[in-house]
């Protein structure tokens, strides 16, 4: 027993509102799935690995949180008046794990939309894969320690963000030079991935520190929220965006497809 999720009763609002959020992220991970795959026809094969990514962390998040949803069923029992716990024990442990696949995917997307390829794509993915690694494993280990020693949740926490902030500087470093040589709705749409990306894997740290914040079913809930909203913005929200400039880089590169899509040629007849 590891998380503070297993410590608290909740209230029948508490409890079904935390199932609820778990079941939308899977919702809106697999709808977002078929997305990708309808509109990978309109990506030239340059960017279409990008899409692809898209689909496997669909995939692999939507499981995630299905299994993150059945377990939280699974753990609370009422008694009448609250959910309390059962046997089974909730961890948000799994997250960790995945986002071991999940991140290199993300990271690896963006470096394909902006057209680094070759050994600056393997030398660029290699860092950014690294920092990431090291970011999950030693946040992994913190969070270990949530209920027995707060201490311990925050030094592994700080050397996990000294990993996230050179990720970021090499994010921001790669995203603002690549934007210049783009077209203006597809260097627009790159700038704002950037700030998604840092509004939304903020949110991931923020919930790692609930336990510090605030140790109470309500601070659970608040978690449980956090994690749902940085997850759909920081995979599927950002999945979209970065096929939307895939389709316009195709498109500007005479791809027909997303030409068409994106009403680039006039139609003949009229
Ligand atoms: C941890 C530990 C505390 C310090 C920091 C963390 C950062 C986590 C991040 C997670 C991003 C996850 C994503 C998942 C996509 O599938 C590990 C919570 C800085 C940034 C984008």
């Amino acid at each position: 027993m590891t998380n503070i999720e297993n410590l608290f009763d909740y209230s029948p609002v508490q409890f079904e509102g935390i199932h609820h959020l778990l079941t939308m992220g899977v919702g809106a991970h697999f709808a977002a799935l078929i997305f990708f795959i309808l509109v990978s026809k309109f990506v030239s094969p340059r960017y279409r690995v990008a899409t692809a990514l898209s689909c496997i962390v669909m995939v692999s998040a939507g499981f995630i949180l299905y299994g993150q949803s059945n377990l939280w069923f699974d753990s609370f029992a009422f008694n009448g008046e609250m959910y309390s716990r059962t046997d089974s024990t909730f961890t948000n442990g799994y997250r960790y794990v995945n986002w071991m696949v999940t991140i290199p995917c993300l990271l690896t997307q963006l470096l394909i939309v902006l057209n680094i390829r070759g050994t600056q794509l393997f030398s660029d993915a290699t860092k950014l894969i690294i920092a990431a690694w090291g970011m999950i494993i030693t946040g992994y280990i913190g969070q270990l320690y949530e209920i027995t020693d707060l201490g311990q949740l925050m030094i592994w926490g700080a050397v996990s963000t000294v990993f996230f902030v050179y990720m970021n500087y090499i994010i921001g470093m790669r995203i603002f030079k690549g934007a210049l040589g783009m077209t203006a709705p597809a260097a627009s749409a790159m700038k704002k991935v950037f700030w998604l990306m840092m509004f939304a894997w903020t949110l991931y740290p923020i919930a790692y520190l609930i336990p510090w914040l605030d140790a109470s079913a309500g601070g659970v809930v608040v978690r449980q929220a956090l994690f749902t909203v940085a997850d759909v913005s920081s995979k599927a929200i950002y999945g979209l965006m970065i096929t939307y400039i895939a389709v316009q880089r195709s498109a500007h590169e005479g791809f027909e497809p997303a030409q068409r899509v994106l009403d680039y040629i006039t139609p003949k007849t009229q």
